[in-house]
């Protein structure tokens, strides 16, 4: 989501503040795959006139349906002549925004939660199924998390094996998780890595993505996804429960 001629200024990512001002410069994509939110501020500039955000045309290769995709106008950005010089937040401002200060759960996870999306076909190449962890959506089994742990979640996408006719390869799939944001790496905008709190990412197996959480104060009953609606209403989605009582779990 590219605007020519103004720098996009993200603040937060999927709901959740940054805790600083991170600037993508001028005609720089900012990612948004399916269910992903960004919060921009854009400060216009001193030219009147008209101007275009775009969703960027995309190959194949690079879209998550595998078909190419034709750039798509999303907004106009219209600069009138009135001026109103306003100064955009600064990092120390938004600082104070952050949920959860700086900290790196990569140093507390102690639990393992893994999440293996499968989009795969029955023997005989006829029917499609849409899975976690090799189980399709029951709202009676629920995977059980506990309060105030903190757990690397391991994600991946799974395909057929080679003996099924026609075997589905490991597709993209899109992990979004309620109530509970999660803490990834990304590369910033200036190039370096960066940690964020998101709900939303993209899979792509076969590689392993691993991100990090906690529970902290909820206790009861939320759902997973793959974020593309088709795929979780039929059956990529999964019942968690944090329940306030020890639970065995992977280390
Ligand atoms: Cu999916």
């Amino acid at each position: 989501m590219p605007s020519k001629g103004h720098d996009l200024h993200e603040i937060a990512l999927d709901g959740n503040y940054l805790g600083r001002v991170d600037t993508w410069k001028a005609g720089t994509p900012i990612e948004l795959q399916s269910g992903y939110r960004s919060d921009v501020l854009i400060k216009a500039g001193q030219k009147p006139g008209d101007y275009r955000i775009i969703d960027q045309a995309a190959s194949s290769k690079k879209s998550l349906r595998q078909i190419n995709e034709p750039e798509n106008l999303l907004a106009i950005l219209r600069i009138t002549e009135e001026t109103d010089d306003m100064a955009l937040p600064t990092n120390e401002e938004m600082a104070a925004l952050a949920p959860f200060g700086d900290l790196d759960l990569r140093k507390q996870a102690v639990g393992v939660q893994e999440v293996a999306f499968k989009l795969g076909q029955d023997a005989k190449g006829g029917k499609n199924y849409f899975q976690v962890n090799y189980r399709a959506f029951n709202p009676n089994h629920a995977r059980q998390l506990e309060l105030g742990a903190v757990d690397m979640w391991s994600l991946t996408t799974v395909g057929d094996p080679a003996a099924i006719p026609n075997p589905i390869p490991p597709t993209p799939h899109v992990f979004h998780i309620h109530v509970n944001p999660f803490q990834w790496e990304r590369t910033g905008p200036d190039g370096k890595p960066q940690l964020v709190w998101k709900d939303t990412l993209l899979v792509q197996g076969p590689a392993v993505t691993n991100v990090y959480t906690q529970y902290r104060d909820y206790i009861g009953q939320y759902v997973l996804h793959c974020h593309i609606l088709d795929h979780e209403d039929l059956g990529m989605m999964e019942v968690l429960d944090v329940v306030n009582t020890p639970v065995a779990h992977a280390h």
